[in-house]
Parts: C-alpha cells; sequence; structure tokens
C-alpha cells in the first residue's frame, strides 16, 4: 500500500460493497503499523453503526475431518437461501496455513469463483488471541459490506477453539467417527462448547461407522449441564462428497438462530463477547506494555535466574518484581 488514502473513503467503499476496497481496509486491519492501525480504527468506527443482521458460523475440528469441503457444500445452500456469504479461516501457524490455504482453495474451487462470495485467509503468524482479534474486526467489516452469513473455519488446535467459540453465534463442531474410541480423541472442554455436532465423511464403508458415532455423540451432549441459551445441542451425520446430511446441518442453525433470538440470547451472547475481547485485549496491552519496559525486563531476567538457581520462592519472586516497579 503506497499511499494511505483517508477512513472515510475505506468506510464508504465497504459500505457500498465495493470488494477491493473491502480487501484494502482487511489488510489495515490486520497490519502492526501504528498508522494503519490508527486508520483501521477509524474506518471500524464509522462502519460499525451499519454492521448488518448477519450470522456468524464458527466451524472446528480436526485438520483433515472435512471443514473445508463442508464450507464448500455447505456454502451451496445459503447461496441457495439469498445469503451473501464470506468464509475467514483462521490458521495461527505460517508453516501450516500455506499448505492449507493452498488446499483449501481447491477444495472451495466452486464458492471461490461464485458470486456473493468472500473468501479471505486470516494472517498467520503471531498470538492467537491477536489473530482472532483481527479477524473479529474483519467480520464487521464483511457484515458491513452486506455479507450476512459469516463462516469462520479454524485449524482445530489448542486454543483456537475458545477463541473461534468468542466470534460465532453458533459454534459447530466436526468430528471424524473412530474406531470405537469416539469420546476419547477430543476434549471435553470442546464439545461443551459446541452448539452443534456434525460426524463428517459419513459415506461409503464409512456410513454406519458414522452413524453409530452420532448416536453416542447424541447422548455426551445431553449429559452436560444446561446451556444458559436454553439450546440442547444436536448431532448430525453429513457427507460433503454425496452432499446429504448438509442441508439438515444448516436447518439446525437457523433453528437455533431463531431459538436464541426469541428467547434474547442472540444478543446477550454478542454483547458478552464485545466484552470477552474488550477484556483480552487489556490483558494483552498491559501485557506488552510491561515487557517494553526495559528495566521491568532486566529486573524479569534477574529475578528468572534466581528463581532457576532455587534461592527464591516463586510468591517471593513475584514480589520482588512488583516491588521493583
Ligand atoms: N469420503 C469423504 N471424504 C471427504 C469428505 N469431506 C472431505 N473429505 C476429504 O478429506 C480430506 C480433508 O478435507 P478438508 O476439507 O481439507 O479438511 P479440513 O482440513 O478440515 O479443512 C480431503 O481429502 C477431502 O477430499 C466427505 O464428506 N467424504
Ligand atoms: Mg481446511
Amino acid at each position: 500500500m503506497s499511499r494511505l488514502l483517508d477512513a472515510n473513503y475505506y468506510a464508504q467503499g465497504v459500505l457500498n460493497q465495493d470488494i477491493p476496497v473491502l480487501a484494502r481496509a482487511i489488510t489495515l486491519v490486520e497490519s502492526n503499523k501504528p498508522a494503519h492501525q490508527q486508520l483501521a480504527a477509524q474506518i471500524l468506527e464509522q462502519i460499525l453503526p451499519y454492521s448488518s443482521t448477519s450470522i456468524r458460523l464458527g466451524i472446528t475440528g480436526v485438520p483433515g475431518v472435512g471443514k473445508s469441503t463442508f464450507i464448500e457444500c455447505f456454502g451451496h445452500i445459503a447461496l441457495q437461501k439469498n445469503h451473501k456469504i464470506a468464509v475467514l479461516a483462521i490458521d495461527p501457524s505460517s508453516t501450516l496455513s500455506k499448505g492449507s490455504i493452498l488446499g483449501d482453495k481447491t477444495r472451495m474451487e466452486k464458492l471461490t469463483t461464485a458470486p456473493h462470495v468472500f473468501i479471505r485467509p486470516s494472517p498467520s503468524g503471531g498470538n492467537l488471541g491477536g489473530v482472532a482479534h483481527k479477524t473479529r474486526e474483519t467480520i464487521l467489516l464483511c457484515e458491513a459490506a452486506g455479507f450476512d452469513y459469516i463462516i469462520i473455519e479454524t485449524v482445530g488446535v489448542g486454543q483456537s477453539e475458545t477463541e473461534v467459540h468468542q466470534l460465532s453465534d453458533f459454534f459447530l463442531l466436526l468430528m471424524l467417527a473412530g474406531a470405537g474410541d469416539e469420546l476419547q480423541g477430543i476434549k471435553r472442554g470442546i464439545m461443551e462448547m459446541a452448539d452443534g455436532l456434525a460426524i463428517t465423511k459419513a459415506d461409503g464403508a464409512n456410513t454406519q461407522k458414522a452413524k453409530n458415532a452420532r448416536a453416542e455423540y447424541a447422548r455426551a451432549l445431553h449429559l452436560f449441564p444446561p446451556a444458559e441459551s436454553g439450546w440442547i445441542p444436536e448431532a448430525k451425520v453429513c457427507s460433503s462428497t454425496e452432499n446429504t446430511g448438509i442441508a439438515e446441518v444448516y436447518d439446525m442453525i437457523e433453528k437455533y438462530v431463531r431459538h436464541a433470538k426469541s428467547n434474547g440470547f442472540f444478543e446477550k451472547k454478542r454483547k458478552q463477547q464485545t466484552v470477552f475481547w474488550f477484556e483480552r485485549l487489556v490483558q494483552e496491552k498491559i501485557q506488552t506494555s510491561f515487557f517494553s519496559n526495559m528495566l521491568f525486563l532486566e529486573k524479569y531476567q534477574q529475578i528468572k535466574e534466581q528463581l532457576q538457581n532455587e534461592k527464591l520462592s516463586v510468591t517471593h519472586a513475584i514480589q520482588m518484581l512488583f516491588a521493583a516497579m
């Protein structure tokens, strides 16, 4: 980007659904340069009142479970229902993302070329909370540009589920049918976050195995304490290669949205998410400002060495560090 235009230009472009301008505004949001961040903040300020009513669908599952292929099928259903779709992929690891973005593009071949579809991989590298926060701002830009079905794909590793959960209205967990050890492959915490679950690749020799897994997961979901939303998560089976079961997943999400809107939970959750990101960024900011202070850093290293030499207790070390500030 050689020259920075003003925030007004970007905000108007986004609101006029000018896709190249949208893409450039997202690049500003993703940039770590202070001038870009400042401009991005001004753009967001301007577009915020215009964010449309949308559905934000987070999709997680282990690499290879079939997320991208699922989105290809699912996207076409949403298109038929006259939605405009944005697909955002969160991949915190740069080495992984090179391969997966390439792979995802071929899996989403038809969707990539469809009108009313915007596909964008998220920046790779860096702290996951930061990446997800940028994705959050990207969502707001896409919504202001008229995209009303936002699909967020994440690699199913570590904390990314928690982050994406905090970006989604509906959090969908995709799973493979295992060989009898269905409940072992996935952490309980992740299942507890899911609003719905789908066993993928329910085709060919795998069909019956998938149905068995579905029944088992449905039972497991019922064992969780009732969610604040009053919604009971459902388990489905689907095949993206045969295009079966995907419409059922779509209907489940619609049903959820109707339910959560009618009891006010939909709005409430979004507000809670905004507060979550605020708190999270304040923490990050405090952390970076402490660690960019040379005096603090020096003291921190010193105390860490003493700690390693077992000359201090952890509690004492913390007291010393902050007393020095
Ligand atoms: N048999 C079968 N294979 C599938 C299905 N969906 C995806 N795959 C295959 O599984 C592999 C991983 O799919 P991909 O969508 O890239 O998974 P992701 O890593 O979760 O995004 C690819 O080789 C797909 O062709 C399905 O419904 N049935
Ligand atoms: Mg993928």
